[in-house]
């Protein structure tokens, strides 16, 4: 702990994130364009059922897409529900630069991205994810019962994302934290959402202050998980402001894990997952989550970038 600069994101595909974060933040770069870089790779995936077009759709077979990203001096971006653009991550941080807006949707999102030059990809589900939609689709039972349908546990998908052995789901949601050389913070988070969502749905991933939170003066947060949680409880926003009171990192996100599970019966938090990481300013981290199965990639040296098992409530 107490490293600078170091960058951190939510599960296993954070180590090649955090790759090409490392490069830009070992070259003395800014932490925002570090993040930016970091998730694109994500997002580029062909085989991530979670983040970018080549994840998971909607109940209605079309992926949607969320993002956001927040610079050092508290300027934030997002788009959300935004459908067949590679990079959303890129659109939100246009939207950070070049509108005075912080948050586009779904067809305005998509129009704003195109005239900002970025194509227009085909309207077609990757290999993987036809698959699992058809499993889905077979069992698919057509109505909006919130507490199955947004959940990840064994019960509420008939497809993948599939529970591991060791509790943890196949990949997920990618968030990032960084503090560049010059003690700067930013953060980014990219993600399909839920799969099989309603059409329409928007989970805290594009949310400032649920998903995404940063603060210069104190450090940064990203969340993982049942975005509805994370929503009603301004998750990130949350555990900034308990570092801002003298919280480190991984109690911060612990409190606010809890704040949330004292909101649920124990038969709920079966089905429930949420995970947050954070930073501060002096380059501690940490990270925690609800059940166990929650990683994160953490890098701050050419030869350090682990993946590091979070604690866990239950
Ligand atoms: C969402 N929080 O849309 C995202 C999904 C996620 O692990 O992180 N899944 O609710």
């Amino acid at each position: 702990n107490g490293k600078k600069p170091l960058v951190i994101s939510t599960w296993d595909a954070g180590i090649s994130a955090n790759k090409a974060a490392w490069e830009i933040l070992k070259n003395k770069g800014r932490a925002l364009d570090a993040v930016e870089a970091g998730v694109m790779v994500t997002e580029g995936e062909l085989h991530n059922c979670c983040v970018g077009l080549n994840a998971y759709p909607d109940r209605d077979g079309h992926v949607t897409l969320d993002a956001s990203i927040m610079d050092e001096y508290g300027n934030a971006g997002s788009v959300c529900f935004l459908e067949r653009i590679k990079h959303p991550i890129s659109v939100a941080r246009r939207v950070m630069e070049k509108t005075p807006h912080v948050m586009l949707a779904g067809s305005g999102a998509q129009q704003f991205a195109v005239e900002q030059g970025f194509p227009l990809e085909p309207d077609k589900l990757s290999e993987d994810a036809q698959k699992a939609y058809k499993e889905w689709l077979k069992k698919s039972e057509y109505k909006p019962v919130i507490n199955i349908e947004h959940t990840r546990g064994e019960n509420a998908f008939a497809a993948p994302p599939v529970r591991l052995s060791n509790g943890a789901f196949n990949h997920d949601t990618i968030g990032m934290i960084a503090i560049d050389a010059q003690g700067n913070v930013s953060g980014s988070c990219t993600t399909s959402g839920m799969a099989f969502k309603m059409r329409g749905r928007v989970g805290d991933s594009p949310i400032i202050g649920a998903g995404l939170f940063v603060d210069n003066e104190v450090g940064a947060a990203v969340s993982t998980g049942l975005g509805e949680e994370v929503i009603r409880t301004c998750g990130t926003h949350m555990v900034v402001e308990a570092m801002r009171h003298g919280a480190s990192p991984e109690d911060a996100c612990r409190l606010t894990v809890e704040r949330i599970v004292r909101r649920h019966t124990q038969e709920e938090l079966k089905n429930i997952q949420v995970a947050f990481i954070a930073i501060d300013k002096q380059g501690n981290y940490g990270g925690y989550a609800i059940q166990k199965g929650f990683n994160y990639a953490v890098c701050y040296a050419d030869d350090y970038n682990k993946l590091i098992d979070s604690k866990f409530l239950l």
